[in-house]
């Protein structure tokens, strides 16, 4: 029977009834706030799904007005979805600390609301690509606090490898949403019908090896060496090896999720001119790498690895890249050489 003359599922998985199922199996020990947390967020992407759809016919393509903390210019539509992340995770009652990007200083929530989970996010990464309509998304990671610890800025400066759950929304031509709770890497797809999300590629991996990868090489003239090097035995390989090609949104959600589902690199490195790199540490990079490695694959700075870094800033930035396992060592073998 051809496909499309099938019945359709009567068995359909939502990302409540998957999260819901990891809790049971993890047993009585498992309280379920972070099934509530994980369900807050989602309701979050949903709204904000809703809104960059509709944004360009209500007038919210365009500047606010302010500058973040980075002196970057804020877009209506980051204020409205950094507004709606802080409100549903402050009501969610699962929350002591949260760190956006939008937001110059830390979060604590009052003592009446407060919970035993931090989150760190990035409400909509990408946004000086929203007027040209391309996808753009929300980031976060999730720790948990500190024992004893009450709820302070501490308890978001560890490192990304004590992150509990890390993941993105991609608002594309569907809203996607990828999740790792540290056992595997799941992405489920909004159906805008049902308004849930539904389980759509279960156990992501991310091949060993990939054909694409996707850099700003617009900046080539402030490359460090390895990274030109790399570039280059990527675009003219040896032994008659087909060239790598190239994929460069410039919306690192979007270039992240080709990169977790069809292998290959994704590069920001540091260099001349960024000396510290642009993609920020706790909410774009720490989250990204959590997802990189639970999909079987590397993330580093060139010359360390992403989730081992201690974070000393909230806005801190480091260098980035990730992907397919042997596509990352091989640019690796590049700082190794620089370092001899
Ligand atoms: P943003 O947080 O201000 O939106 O910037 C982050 C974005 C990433 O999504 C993307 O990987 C990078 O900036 C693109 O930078 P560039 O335009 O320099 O290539
Ligand atoms: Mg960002």
């Amino acid at each position: 029977m051809a496909e499309d003359t099938q019945m359709p599922s009567t068995d359909i998985v939502t990302l409540t009834r998957h999260i819901l199922a990891q809790q049971i199996r993890l047993g009585p020990a498992a309280t379920g706030d972070l099934t509530l947390l994980l369900n807050a967020i989602q309701v979050t992407s949903k709204f904000i799904a809703t809104n960059v759809r509709k944004a360009r016919l209500i007038n919210l393509v365009g500047l606010a007005g302010e500058t973040n903390v980075q002196g970057e210019e804020q877009k209506k539509l980051d204020v409205l979805s950094n507004d709606i992340m802080v409100n549903a995770l402050r009501a969610s009652g699962k929350t002591a600390v949260l760190v956006s990007e939008e937001l110059d200083e830390a979060i604590v929530i009052e003592k009446r609301l407060r919970g035993k989970y931090c989150v760190v996010f990035d409400p909509l990464d990408g946004s000086s690509n929203i007027d040209a309509g391309v996808n753009i998304g929300t980031i976060f990671g999730i720790y948990k606090l500190k024992e004893g610890s009450e709820g302070t800025i501490n308890d978001v400066l560890q490192p990304g490898k004590d992150m509990v759950a890390a993941g993105y929304t991609m608002y594309g031509s569907s809203a996607n949403l990828v999740l790792t709770t540290g056992q595997g890497v799941n992405g489920y797809t909004l159906d805008n019908a049902l308004g849930e999300f539904i389980l759509t590629h279960p156990d992501i991996k991310i091949p060993q090896r990939g054909k694409i990868y996707s850099f700003n090489e617009g900046n080539s003239m402030y490359f460090h060496e390895p990274v030109i090097k790399y570039l280059e035995s990527i675009k003219y390989p040896k032994n008659g090896k087909a060239p790598y090609s190239a994929r460069y949104i410039g919306s690192m959600v979007a270039d992240v999720h080709r990169t977790l589902l069809y292998g290959g690199i994704f590069g920001y490195p540091n260099d001349k001119k960024t000396k510290t790199g642009k993609l920020r540490l706790l909410y774009e990079a720490f989250p990204m790498a959590m997802l990189t490695e639970q999909a079987g694959g590397v993330a580093t700075t060139g010359t360390q690895r992403i989730l081992d870094i201690v974070p000393t800033e909230i806005h801190q930035r480091c260098p980035v890249f990730l992907g397919s396992k042997e596509d990352v060592e091989d640019l690796q073998t590049f700082y190794k050489e620089e370092q001899q």
